[in-house]
């Protein structure tokens, strides 16, 4: 154990400045004890923990047989995709094998055959977990680079998706965009997206197969060309959050577009020199355990971070249990070189026992009730341990009291629910009529008009009679000659004796008036 502590410190001024240390026993004027740093796992070989999905179905060939020819060699279409023989067939899983020296192997996409369509495809790699690229994405095409293409990537297990690059040999006819290239961008757009015409021009099948989404000449623009000064990134990336986040992936999709054309425009005598193979798709990068881990392993399928400094989840995002008196934060590169391991601290450490959950990271003593209390409860929180929710919210009940999102809004509707507050399933309280969870429907013979009012008719108990017809349950259009609520009322009721008569006399003398009109002019 000694010898092993000894070799750590020896190692440690070398090791620091890669962060690979999260703490070393160290002696002090107090006697021996832990002294801890930020830390992140080592770079690996991405491709060997992921999964692939190869979109739209049908798109990888074989299946029915095909023949192929190349565009070196367009009249010689001899070559065979059979996905159901093995030395034929070019299945996903064949873009990240190992590959003997000199024999690519590769997936293979079906022929243009129903040219003019679009031949597109997805390529879409998943990870379940937070990665941070540390090298250049290379993807190897075999036979010819796509003349158009483009890298989008997720940062939430595919929920959303952002563009990553754009590739074209015209990048303003494919996509609108003028071509740039990485080496030209700047400190302050060293995030910045761009479309490159690098990668997609026709140069010879054999001699230009790589596609690159390039991370060193990211790096470069802070670090120096040989990425010498890495502290200058660390630095940066510590300070704009949205560089750090460019580098961050959960999924990456590759959308192919257009396959390579062999330098010239489509020949449509010949489509089966026209499709994608893919032989390898190189992603270098570390598990994203925000600086509170250096280890991190493939369990159940899933990359996960051995997280360290008292933290847990599989990012090291939260505290672990009875170490969350302070909210959580992620460690940070700065100071260099050791960095800042922002540790959670158990609870007792500072306050009695003040636990606030992570809502709050200030604690108050109140005199004459002689309690610890915390102050300033956040994310909708509030109480002494910052334990309830505030007025309007509820609580979810499958979270852990120290989730940002323990507390959800009530949303009680402003017109239908007596106030805004609601029991502990979220439910409002209604007015008269009024019903659902959140106070927004009516209940049955009621209709909603700025709230819940009783049906004035309907087509069950209160219909319109003498041929009237329900508005919208509010009221009912009686025919001429009839009125009230249901129509009930006939307008002669009232003036029985010379309803009838009265109403032709009116009419005779309208009859009147209007050809007297007509003969005066
Ligand atoms: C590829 O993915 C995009 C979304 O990223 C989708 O709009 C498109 O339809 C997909 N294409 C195919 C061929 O599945
Ligand atoms: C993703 O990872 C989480 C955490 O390790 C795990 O619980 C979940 O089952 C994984 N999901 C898939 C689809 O592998
Ligand atoms: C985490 O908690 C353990 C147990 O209380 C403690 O010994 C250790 O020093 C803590 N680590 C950090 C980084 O605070
Ligand atoms: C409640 O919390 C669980 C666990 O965090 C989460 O999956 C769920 O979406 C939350 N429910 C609501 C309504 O926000
Ligand atoms: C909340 O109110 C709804 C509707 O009145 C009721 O069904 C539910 O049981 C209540 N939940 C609790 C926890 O009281
Ligand atoms: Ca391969």
């Amino acid at each position: 154990m000694l010898h092993l502590v000894a070799f750590l410190l020896h190692c440690l001024p070398l090791a620091m400045g890669h962060y690979d240390i999260c703490k070393s026993w160290v002696t002090t004027d107090d006697g021996p004890s832990w002294e801890f740093y930020a830390c992140q796992p080592k770079a690996m070989r991405m491709k060997d923990y992921v999964t692939v999905r190869v979109d739209p179905p049908g798109i990888t060939c074989g299946d029915p047989p095909e023949r192929f020819c190349t565009h070196e060699n367009p009249y010689l279409c001899s070559d065979e995709c059979d996905a159901s023989t093995p030395d034929l067939a070019h299945p996903p899983k064949l873009m990240f094998d190992k590959e003997d020296e000199g024999l690519a192997t590769y997936w293979q996409s079906v022929t243009w055959s129903r040219y003019p369509e679009p031949l597109l495809a997805n390529i879409t790699l998943s990870w379940n977990k937070s990665i941070e690229l540390t090298d250049d994405i290379v993807v190897t095409f075999e036979y010819g680079r796509p003349t158009i293409m483009m890298l989008e990537k997720s940062l939430d297990n595919g929920r959303t998706w952002h563009p990553y690059q754009y590739y074209a040999d015209d990048c303003m006819e494919a996509f609108g965009m003028p071509a740039r290239r990485v080496r030209d961008l700047s400190t302050t757009s060293a995030n910045r997206i761009i479309c490159t015409e690098e990668y997609s021009r026709w140069a010879g099948s054999k001699k230009e197969k790589n596609v690159r989404l390039e991370v060193r000449d990211r790096f470069a623009i802070f670090a120096g060309q040989d990425l010498r000064n890495m502290d200058n990134l660390y630095t940066r990336l510590e300070s704009a959050k949205g560089l750090k986040d460019f580098f961050t992936m959960t999924d990456l999709r590759m959308r192919l577009l257009r396959p390579a054309l062999g330098g010239t425009y489509v020949q449509r005598e010949n489509l089966y020199k026209y499709f994608y193979a893919v032989s390898n798709i190189e992603v270098t990068g570390r598990c994203k355990c925000n600086l509170h881990a250096n280890l991190c392993s493939f369990k159940e399928g899933s990359l996960q971070c051995e997280c360290e400094h008292n933290t847990t989840g599989q990012d090291c995002g939260k505290c672990k249990k009875n170490f969350r008196t302070r909210s959580w934060r992620a460690g940070s590169y700065l100071p260099l070189p050791n960095g800042s391991p922002n540790a959670c601290a158990a609870a007792g450490s500072a306050f009695g026992n003040c636990e606030c959950y992570g809502h709050s990271n200030r604690c108050s003593y109140i005199d004459f009730l002689n309690v610890v209390t915390c102050v300033s409860c956040k994310h909708n929180t509030r109480g002494q341990h910052c334990q309830h929710c505030r007025l309007g919210f509820y609580r979810n009940g499958s979270a852990e009291l120290d989730d940002e999102n323990v507390c959800i809004e009530c949303n009680c509707n402003q017109i239908g629910s007596l106030h805004d507050r609601c029991n502990e399933t979220g439910y409002c309280e209604c007015r008269e009529g009024a019903s659902g969870p959140k106070c927004d429907d009516c209940l049955p013979n009621y209709y909603w008009r700025q709230g819940c009012f009783p049906n004035v008719c309907d087509e069950e108990l209160l219909i319109c009679q003498n041929g009237g017809t329900c508005y919208q349950n509010q009221r009912c259009i009686c025919p001429a000659g009839y009125k009230g609520v249901l129509c009930e009322q006939s307008k002669c009721d009232s003036d029985n004796k010379a309803c009838n008569s009265a109403s032709s006399t009116y009419l005779s003398l309208t009859l009147f008036l209007i050809s007297a009109l007509i003969l005066q002019l």
